[in-house]
């Protein structure tokens, strides 16, 4: 039978995408316009979708970047799930449209394209970026373990062939670079970043790099505690939450930690669907539920840091 998936049901490859960005630009030239913030290893083009529908001055903003690690096919659906949700119901649907009004949204939708691709030609459970070195046969660093958060202590590995190298030193890989200098310049008006990953289901903030609690633990757990209640009411599934490092494991070097040591103050990295039946081999009929708890979780964090900073 024919398969009645709509484009945001589906996985895409990453020309696909490519497309579907300067797609995105040319049908809504008012609202959406393309950064280009720096290439991969392999010269690829790093693009933010910014999304802004009006020019109030003194626009506070979110950042979201999907795909960080390669094999996570749910994340960058979830940056394509939550552009075209926002432009189409902006205007209809409450929430989104006071979170619009109040902030612009920056979108990163792979931030390892290079891997991205490798995963869609050659191996499918790839991780890391693709990025050589003289001193080694192996390739690739793990990019979440390649921010300067306690980089490189317990929980990842200087060894180049492990799923969780960082790197030889902190931001030496052109992608972290880029965000890094990307949020750097933009941390006045960054109020809120995420990173999307998969799997197991989690809604995580600061620390993952250390055993300590975050300055604002409470107000962070707060934060992640409603927005699992609701996926649990709305969608019935169940997500933990809680700081990385005590939630899922030590993971020094991550993009929200570092985010959130640079003043981000609400930081979160969350693992989609799903809990291992399927882990990263999330079916696509999976994409629209997993892409909703998502979108669920995005609102109601994004909302409460408007009502606190109106
Ligand atoms: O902030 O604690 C954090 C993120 C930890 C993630 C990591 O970078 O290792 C967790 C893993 C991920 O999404 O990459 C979880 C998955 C299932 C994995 O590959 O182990
Ligand atoms: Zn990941």
């Amino acid at each position: 039978p024919r398969s009645s998936s709509t484009f945001y049901e589906r996985y895409h490859s990453l020309e696909n995408i490519y497309f579907w960005i300067n797609r995105t630009q040319q049908d809504n030239p008012d609202t959406v316009k393309v950064i280009l913030i720096g290439s991969s290893f392999e010269k690829r083009p790093l693009y933010v979708l910014k999304l802004s529908v009006n020019n109030r001055p003194n626009k506070k903003a979110m950042w979201i970047d999907c795909g960080i690690h390669a094999r996570e096919w749910i994340s960058p659906a979830f940056c394509l799930w939550f552009v075209q949700y926002s432009l189409s119901f902006y205007q209809s649907n409450k929430e989104i449209t006071n979170i619009l009004d109040n902030m612009d949204v920056y979108i990163l939708p792979v931030l390892n394209p290079d891997g991205y691709h490798y995963t869609w030609t050659t191996n499918r459970m790839w991780r890391k970026n693709r990025s050589t070195n003289m001193s080694t046969k192996c390739i690739g660093v793990d990019l979440n373990r390649n921010f300067d958060a306690n980089w490189c202590t317990e929980g990842a590995s200087d060894q180049p062939c492990t799923e969780i190298y960082c790197g030889a030193f902190p931001e030496s890989e052109p992608e972290t670079q880029a965000v890094a200098d990307f949020l750097r310049s933009h941390k006045d008006i960054v109020q809120i970043y995420f990173s999307i990953h998969s799997y197991s289901q989690m809604l995580l903030f600061p620390y993952s790099c250390t055993l300590e609690e975050a300055e604002n633990h409470s107000e962070l757990l707060e934060m992640v505690r409603e927005a699992a209640q609701k996926i649990q009411r709305h969608y019935r599934n169940i997500y933990k939450y809680g700081s990385g490092a005590n939630t899922i494991y030590l993971a020094p070097g991550g993009s929200d930690d570092w985010a959130y040591k640079l003043g981000i103050k609400y930081s979160f990295t969350f693992e989609l669907q799903d809990r291992g039946s399927y882990g990263f081999l999330l079916p696509p009929s999976h994409i629209s539920k997993a892409c909703n708890e998502a979108l669920l979780a995005v609102k109601t964090i994004a909302l409460k840091v408007v009502e606190k900073t109106q």
